[in-house]
């Protein structure tokens, strides 16, 4: 093993390459169709992390289906059971007894949020072009290049040298904070023919109404509905203008009519009166005027450029290249359907990338954090509200943001933990008559914390918790004081809860009630106290205040208090199956699902690292048992986990196989949006997350390179990668499964551990140097 400085003249020839091969892959980083979208899942998502549309690429019409991220039912509400905290002692004394069905049934009756369910997330509504004509496309091209976030249908009617060919580009600026569509016509052989002519409407299942402002503008001005008894608290609007080249542009009161025009540009804001869970007295009419005037004093070209420069910025931090066979020149949707059978790593590179384009689209600072559909729902009643669910699947949205540098993308997470602390400190008080802050299963927009759905799934009072390890992962991976010193108080605000909240069970301390994420442990009952996951995640917040109050050199007796209750958490078992134990009882063999998509009690394998094959293998192979008698199968977010969880067991090929699972058909739709089956964003994050993390883990101190490679990708690159410790992996690269090169920049400094195929060596790095390891 050697470690080099990077020499820069050899630097400044690979950057050059670099950027020649980057060109070139750019269009390798494009979903393509030959059909216009059917479906919803078959159309192309764009967004700026506020507003999002999803495009059709219909021939005579064409569809944007809208969305505005504080687009929610309901308004603010507290869900706080005025019953539940005279109920406590009586349920934690039948977990205690033993009779967790009366527990639960308990529960159910008087311990539950009120209302029992949360508000969903709203649609805004559809934006119709209708085109004159009707005739056939002659050629027909739809695509989505993820390098350049802009969403294009190119289409000819009418045949050979007379055909128009109509081109509509779209994109959501995070920028000028508006959706931007052009279309434009041409004829190249007759220019007297080229020449657009559509209407323009807008439809909403919303209480709203549609109609013309002046003769270049549209509005959709609705309410948002109740949900649960909630009554609607928020107005919207959705403002459309339309500059025309060439041709006329006329309203009727409902409509706009662009004839005859060269190109037409479309500029679409949408705002609501949402301004924090407790106000919503925003003006979405002024806002959306501003956003308009300012847009509409741009050239398209000015505002495609600053949209792309902003895109990239964060976008073309990461490149993967996990090799390229001719299956990458199919259309996307054939290649789902080829994956599991087929040589086609090019596919796995475009759904990595896919998952940080989504992420990017989806959350950006100021705005909400990315739902259960990010932020691209059709639907009033979407599935499962598209809510926030901090079981697992909100985490599992953010696993890919810090490796794969998109690191600032988790502020609006770490602004809805903020929120959670002000309205969670209401719930820890009226439930249980607790300090700090708690958060059940599910949060909305007006982030509500009580325990939801019915008991056998929303009594879980460690979604909060777990959220608070993204904001100590954030730290790990930047050593940002700074912004420690700002999550500091969040976390400390969790754990006080729990050091007030646990009850001792012989002599442990434990929560109670709770369940392990939705598995019952007997038919239809999920209460118990002290499940492993709850401890797991426990010692973990303990651990992080623990180590952040020495770093910013406060608390020391909260220090002391969280240190001894860390003491008295149950540890980890290993039951009778060899199996690495669900529940403090080995109950796991007589447990009704047995093939479970959640794994939550392999918390402590990933995302933590409590568990780690090098360092404890004994409880790797419990968690390998557990994970084999689980099953491969799942939902697409659960075998999105089942991936990172095979890396971190460093078996690359069981990980490839199980990528093979969540690339078909059956879990990926033909717009790549992940199935649970239905669309659920966070398989496409959990795959994102997984490949990196077959690639690079840097837990446990070390940066260990292609930890879990399969045969499937022999020779690649990746660069751009982050790792705790603070680290950049400049470049990866590897040949005939043998690392060939692996160049870091180190931000902090200090000593690091590098490991690859079982070799390992420490080095000491300096803040700011780059250094290159070859094996
Ligand atoms: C959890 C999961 C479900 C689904 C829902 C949104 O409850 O158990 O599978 O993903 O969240």
């Amino acid at each position: 093993m050697r470690f080099t400085p990077s020499p820069r003249p050899v630097a400044l020839f690979l950057g050059l390459c670099v950027s020649l091969v980057a060109a070139a892959a750019s269009s390798d980083l494009t979903l393509r169709y030959t059909r216009p979208a059917a479906e919803w899942v078959e159309a192309l998502p764009v967004g700026n992390g506020r507003l999002g549309a999803m495009v059709f690429g219909g021939i005579h019409q064409e569809r944007l289906q809208l969305n505005e991220d504080t687009l929610w039912a309901g308004g603010p509400y507290d869900p706080a059971n005025p019953e539940a905290l005279a109920a406590l002692p009586e349920i934690r004394r039948l977990i205690a007894a033993g009779d967790h069905e009366a527990a639960q049934k308990l529960t159910q009756q008087k311990f539950m949020a009120k209302p029992m369910s949360q508000m969903p997330y709203q649609t805004v509504g559809d934006l119709m072009f209708t085109f004159s004509g009707g005739e056939p496309a002659a050629t027909y091209h739809r695509e989505l290049n993820l390098d350049t976030a802009v969403a294009t249908t190119r289409l000819t009617i009418g045949n050979g040298p007379w055909g128009t060919v109509r081109v509509s580009e779209v994109f959501a600026s995070p920028v000028d904070n508006v959706i931007v569509v052009r279309v434009t016509a041409t004829a190249p052989n007759r220019p007297d023919q080229g020449r657009l002519t559509f209407t323009l409407g807008a439809s909403s299942h919303q209480q709203a109404t549609s109609k013309t402002d002046g003769e270049d503008t549209l509005l959709l001005d609705g309410r948002n509905g109740a949900s649960s008894g909630i009554a609607g608290a928020l107005k919207f609007q959705a403002r459309v203008k339309v500059i025309t080249e060439g041709g006329s542009l006329r309203a009727d009161g409902q409509q706009l009519h662009v004839s005859g025009a060269r190109s037409a540009l479309v500029l679409i804001a949408a705002a609501t009166s949402f301004k924090k869970y407790d106000d919503v007295s925003g003006d979405p009419d002024a806002l959306n005027r501003a956003t308009i005037a300012a847009a509409a004093g741009k050239s398209y070209d000015q505002l495609l450029a600053a949209h792309t420069a902003e895109h990239q910025r964060l976008f073309r931090r990461v490149s993967l290249d996990l090799g390229r066979t001719p299956a990458a020149d199919l259309p996307t949707d054939e290649r789902v359907r080829r994956f599991a059978t087929g040589d086609d790593p090019a596919l796995a590179t475009l759904f990595f990338q896919y998952g940080r384009y989504l992420l990017i689209s989806s959350s950006r600072p100021g705005t909400q954090p990315a739902n259960l559909q990010g932020i691209w729902n059709d639907s009033l009643t979407p599935p499962w509200g598209s809510k926030y669910t901090i079981n697992i699947n909100t985490e599992m949205n953010y696993w890919p943001a810090e490796i794969t540098n998109l690191a600032e993308l988790t502020e609006p997470l770490f602004g809805m933990i903020r929120d959670l602390s002000e309205t969670g400190a209401k719930m820890a008080k009226a439930h249980y008559n607790a300090g700090g802050w708690v958060a059940h299963h599910n949060t909305d927009l007006w982030r509500a914390t009580g325990p939801i759905d019915g008991a056998m799934w929303g009594m879980w009072p460690t979604g909060g918790a777990w959220l608070c390890y993204h904001l100590w992962e954030h730290y790990q991976f930047s050593g940002d004081r700074a912004f420690l010193e700002r999550a500091y108080p969040l976390m400390k605000g969790s754990a006080q809860f729990f050091l007030e909240a646990l009850v001792p069970e012989g002599n442990y301390l434990v929560t109670s009630p709770s369940n392990s994420p939705e598995n019952a442990h007997r038919p239809g009952v999920s209460i118990v106290a002290g499940p492993a996951m709850d401890n797991q995640i426990l010692r973990d917040l303990f651990m992080a205040c623990i180590k952040s109050s020495e770093i910013l050199g406060v608390d020391a007796d909260f220090r002391a208090k969280l240190i001894a209750t860390r003491a008295k958490l149950p540890p980890d078992k290993i039951g009778a199956q060899g199996q690495l134990q669900e529940w403090m009882q080995d109950w796991d063999a007589a447990a009704p699902e047995q093939h479970h998509r959640h794994t939550s009690h392999l918390y402590a394998l990933y995302p933590s690292d409590q568990i780690d094959i090098l360092k404890n293998p004994d409880f790797a192979a419990a968690a390998r048992r557990s994970l084999v008698l689980r099953g491969d199968d799942a939902t697409g977010w659960a075998i999105g986990w089942r991936i990172n969880l095979w890396a971190r067991l460093h078996e690359g090929e069981r990980a490839m196989d199980i990528l093979r699972l969540l690339l078909r058909p059956e879990r990926t739709y033909p717009n790549l949006f992940d199935a649970h089956p239905p669309f659920q964003i966070d398989g496409n994050f959990g795959g994102t997350a997984g490949i990196a993390e077959m690639l690079l883990q840097s837990h446990g101190g070390e940066l260990h390179f292609l930890p879990a490679l399969p045969k499937a990708w022999p020779t690649g690159s990746v660069k751009g990668l982050r790792a705790r410790g603070g680290f950049e992996i400049k470049e990866l690269a590897w040949q005939d499964g043998k690392l060939t090169k692996a160049e870091i920049l180190s931000t902090l400094g200090g000593n690091i551990r590098l490991r690859h195929a079982g070799k390992v060596a420490t080095r000491p790095t300096k803040a700011g140097e780059t250094f290159v390891f070859t094996p």
